[in-house]
């Protein structure tokens, strides 16, 4: 269903005029209210007269994360911190958290969007909806659940992680919808399979998964566990959180941006300039309502694309693309742009492979030189000799080449469990020698 529909399917036209209208008051506002905003623009000349439409946006300076260091913790702010209702907090780029703060109108529209994301997912009023985001600062498990509670669900607020619950849960109360990251919806198709559970029985309609990357490869092993849709929804703190944007269940294309609060634009991460829709490039977005903390053209970090044809679900919002990569991810080899989950995508079409592997790159006299290190499974590490790999190594060449344009790539075959892991478990995905580190 569509939560909103004067909303969600007016016309481009009339979506410009309101998102002008909405973008004057919030340049306005921040000029008046936010020092920071007022000696950024006054420093690059622009005063908020000078934004009438949406096209003069790119007179504004950006804002990005580190901004939220310097102004750390309540800089940013435009009203009293007593209109402030409540926090959230997101890791920071040093060891102090960004912290966002909400009055009590940006608490309505967060859940407005929530419940607009929960709709587009396939919920209606009614259903039980487990939430299995983590509930506290990170603004996952209390956005979604004011999202629910909105659209008349019976919200389950379990919050992250314990598995055994999530079970009984989902076995006795039997949820139509369910969210969750994608990761985790993964290890609980596991865990249900460890101990013998139909997942494919429990009548999950939809997980809605995001707060991470992951691929269409992700969605096909999740939707065939559970028999059950698996959507994206997209969001972060600085912003509002969940609820930026969220793909419909009848096309599960893109996801939908809701426009009439976060204008979406792409630019290249080099130059800044604006991409056209289509083109992969970083994600800015400028929220046009809030009050407690507005935003203005910030800089997400996030690689993806905007697609702005109307969709069959009946919706005109801008469809956002997968999150392909960083801007700080995005390595340029041998003028080729490349993203580690390309990679990722090509290596996990091959059976005899694992998901571990890493990128090392190094300059070769002038010229740019990329070897993937990858970890095999055990079964071929114990049965193939050196030589009898050449094949293996040949398709996945050719795969690369095809998804990336990126040939003589060095494919080096290593056995389970060595690549290097942090403490954390974690593998650094990318060694780029040719920058000083
Ligand atoms: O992760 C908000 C959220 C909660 C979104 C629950 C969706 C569901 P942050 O902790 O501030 O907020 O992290 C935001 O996570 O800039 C992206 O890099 C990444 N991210 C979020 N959703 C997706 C997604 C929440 N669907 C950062 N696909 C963002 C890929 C995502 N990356």
């Amino acid at each position: 269903m569509i939560w909103n529909r004067d909303i969600e399917t007016m016309s481009r036209a009339a979506l410009a005029e309101l998102q002008a209208e909405r973008l004057r008051s919030t340049v306005d506002r921040v000029y008046r209210n936010v020092p920071f905003y007022r000696d950024r623009f006054d420093r690059a000349g622009v005063a908020p007269g000078d934004v009438r439409e949406v096209e003069d946006l790119s007179r504004l300076p950006f804002t990005r994360k580190t901004d939220f260091r310097d102004q750390y913790p309540f800089g940013l702010f435009a009203v009293p911190r007593e209109d402030v209702v409540r926090v959230h907090a997101s890791s920071g780029t040093t060891g102090k958290p960004t912290i966002v703060g909400y009055t009590r109108a940006d608490l309505e529209t967060w859940a407005e969007v929530c419940a607009r994301s929960l709709a587009a997912a396939g919920a209606v009023p009614g259903d039980v909806f487990q939430n299995a985001y983590g509930y506290g600062l990170f603004t996952g498990g209390l956005g979604m659940h004011y999202g629910g509670e909105r659209m008349g669900l019976t919200v389950i607020p379990v919050s992250a992680g314990n598995t055994e619950r999530q079970i009984l849960l989902l076995q006795d109360l039997r949820p139509r919808i369910f969210a969750c990251t994608p990761s985790y919806a993964l290890a609980l198709a596991e865990a249900l399979a460890e101990r013998g559970i139909d997942a494919t029985g429990l009548g999950l309609a939809t997980l809605i998964l995001g707060a991470e990357p992951w691929t269409e490869e992700m969605r096909g092993r999740i939707e065939a566990a559970f028999a059950a849709h698996a959507v994206n929804i997209y969001g972060l703190s600085e912003v509002i959180g969940p609820g930026v944007s969220c793909e419909c269940v009848e096309v599960k294309h893109g996801s939908h941006v809701f426009e009439d609060h976060f204008l979406p634009e792409i630019v290249d991460p080099e130059t800044g300039e604006p991409k056209a829709p289509g083109e992969i490039g970083e994600l800015v977005l400028t929220s046009l309502t809030k009050e407690a903390l507005p935003i203005v053209r910030y800089r997400t970090g996030d690689l993806c694309s905007l697609d702005l044809e109307p969709c069959a679900c009946g919706r005109t919002l801008a469809r956002m693309s997968r999150i392909v990569g960083r801007a700080d991810d995005m390595l340029i080899i041998r003028g080729v742009n490349l993203f580690p989950t390309q990679v990722e995508a090509v290596l996990v079409e091959f059976a005899d492979l694992s998901p571990h592997y890493r990128l090392l790159v190094r300059r070769e006299g002038e010229l740019d030189a990329i070897a993937i290190e990858v970890e095999v499974t055990a079964e071929l590490h114990g049965r193939a000799a050196e030589s009898g790999l050449e094949p293996l190594r040949r398709d996945i060449g050719r795969r690369l080449a095809g998804v990336t344009m990126l040939t003589n790539v060095d494919i080096r075959f290593v056995a389970p469990g060595t690549l290097p892991r942090s403490e954390g478990g974690k593998l650094r995905r990318v060694v780029d020698e040719r920058k000083p580190s």
